[in-house]
């Protein structure tokens, strides 16, 4: 298992070790950030923090702002202060931030110049704003500090260094609560053993730090292993490839139907930088798998994370993929799937997921805790099958099953049989009420640039590939799914038959 000293300072290991010259971060203007750099920038702003604004460990500190190096140092200073990062999106409105503020306890902010307006707007009682990347005087880079090193705080590894919320499809937002050894923790699991980074590496992807996927992905990975990351503030689809070639990225972190959307774009740009592409977020189906296979050569690492359980701890990689399912548990996580009574369900029976490993769900003051973690598993809302082979495959979210006419159909799975139509870009399969059969199929889909919004077409060619009874009885076409701010299908807006 891990073992990590008790008094641990998560900044202060990650910034340890690579020599001064190297680099951590670069930018999309062409910057590049150094560790000496890095380390320098964080000592500082630890020290304004600590003696300009008061800031004392256990104080939670809300961050927001684009994906810079700025943020990250910010990041890495208030956990060097021993102060406590709460992570929030750019997506994320006044009323929102303010839920957050008050469940997190945050008495300061650290925000980007840029993303300051809704902050300013929620009102937060007591919440001291500090902007960075200005040109008032008081702006947070602007604050002089002593150039000394800051000597970090001396945190024990399992004081909270972290609190991130889910976006939650729907409720009031939950905090979870993460340690110092927990950001280690999910570098020497999946990034250790799966992803298996190298010092030259790049990583770049989209997900942004407020997400957990991004900050372990673009800083708490390349950093453990001494790398550097690329820091997009535009990262979808249609930038994501220039900046990979340009960029000459190697490990690149999205999602599915980020995947898919970039196929469209191969030819245009030299991707041969990519050796390991990551996929989480959302389930990846089979037929994303194979054409980016197809057309790059390249075997996508695909995973099941949580915010609540910080990071991937299913996943696969190389030889060990097996295209349509998740992979196994990460090495140090163990997974079952069992019933609700909290049984273990035999190899090919769909159930919900159990987890648990050396992160666990915290939730800060929420009794949805009791919910998501039973019998010492974390339960995450997932139904899966285990395989015989030991293989976990996604079937739904457990409350995304159709029940039609007495049938148990798993959206996903339909979903994955319209992806395989070269029309459908995205798609999203949900249960309508009805009267006669308790639910009927509707499949939402938006289809590729150019191509002919023809419902019958694509009902034949679902019948052609599933059990007549897994067929959509309507498919209606959209421009663009609801989704959350971290990109996660919120099916329960077309479910409700509201306007998506
Ligand atoms: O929520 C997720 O889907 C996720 C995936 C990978 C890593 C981290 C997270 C939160």
């Amino acid at each position: 298992g891990l073992h990590y000293p008790e008094r641990l300072n998560a900044a202060a290991e990650l910034l340890d070790g690579p020599d001064d010259e190297r680099p951590v971060f670069h930018t999309p203007s062409g910057d590049t950030w150094t560790y000496g750099t890095l380390r320098a920038q964080v000592d500082r702003l630890a020290h304004v923090l600590t003696s300009h604004l008061g800031v004392v460990p256990g104080n939670r500190v809300l961050l927001r702002g684009p994906t810079t190096p700025w943020l990250a140092a910010c990041w890495l200073a208030v956990l060097k202060a021993g102060a406590v990062a709460v992570t929030v999106l750019a997506q994320q409105r006044p009323h929102e931030l303010r839920t957050m503020c008050e469940i997190a306890q945050v008495r300061h902010a650290l925000c980007d110049i840029r993303a300051v307006d809704d902050l300013a707007k929620a009102e937060i009682p007591d919440l001291r704003i500090t902007t960075y990347g200005g040109d008032a005087p008081d702006d947070l880079l602007r604050r002089p500090a002593p150039d000394t090193p800051y000597p970090a705080a001396d945190t024990a590894s399992d004081d909270v260094a972290l609190i991130a919320f889910t976006s939650g499809t729907t409720g009031r937002p939950k905090g979870c609560m993460h340690f110092h050894r927990d950001l280690l923790a999910i570098a020497d699991t999946f990034s250790e053993h799966v992803l298996r980074p190298h010092v030259g590496d790049v990583f770049a992807g989209s997900p942004p730090l407020g997400f957990t996927f991004g900050l372990g992905g673009l800083v708490v990975f390349p950093m453990r292993a001494g790398a550097s990351a690329l820091l997009l503030e535009q990262a979808g689809p249609k930038q994501l490839l220039p900046a990979i070639a340009e960029h000459r990225v190697s490990v690149l972190f999205t999602a599915p139907t980020a995947y898919r959307a970039m196929l469209d774009e191969l030819d245009s740009n030299d991707i041969s930088s990519l050796r390991r592409c990551v996929s989480a977020g959302e389930n990846l189906p089979a037929a994303t798998w194979q054409a980016w296979h197809e057309r790059t050569g390249l075997r996508i690492i695909n995973g099941i994370g949580a915010t609540e359980l910080l990071h991937i701890f299913i996943s696969a990689a190389d030889e060990n993929i097996r295209p349509g399912t998740t992979g196994v548990p990460v090495p140090g996580w163990h997974a079952r799937v069992i019933d609700d009574e909290g049984r273990d369900l035999p190899d090919g029976e769909p159930g919900l997921l159990a987890v648990r490993g050396p992160v666990g769900c915290r939730y800060l003051a929420d009794p949805r805790q009791r919910e998501y973690v039973r019998h010492g598993w974390n339960v995450t809302g997932d139904t899966y099958i285990r395989e015989s082979d030991g293989y976990f495959r996604y079937v739904a979210r457990a409350d995304d099953m159709i029940i039609s006419a007495g049938y148990n159909i798993a959206g996903p799975e339909v979903e994955e049989a319209l992806l395989r139509h070269p029309d459908v870009l995205e798609t999203a399969v949900v249960g309508r009420p009805d009267e006669a059969r308790g639910q009927v199929v509707v499949a939402y889909a938006v289809l590729r640039e150019g191509a002919r919004r023809d419902a019958e077409a694509l009902r034949a060619f679902v019948k052609a590939e599933l059990a007549p009874y897994k067929s959509p009885r309507e498919i209606v076409f959209l421009d663009a799914l609801p989704r959350t701010a971290t990109g996660k299908l919120q099916r329960f807006r077309l479910r409700d038959g509201g306007d998506p």
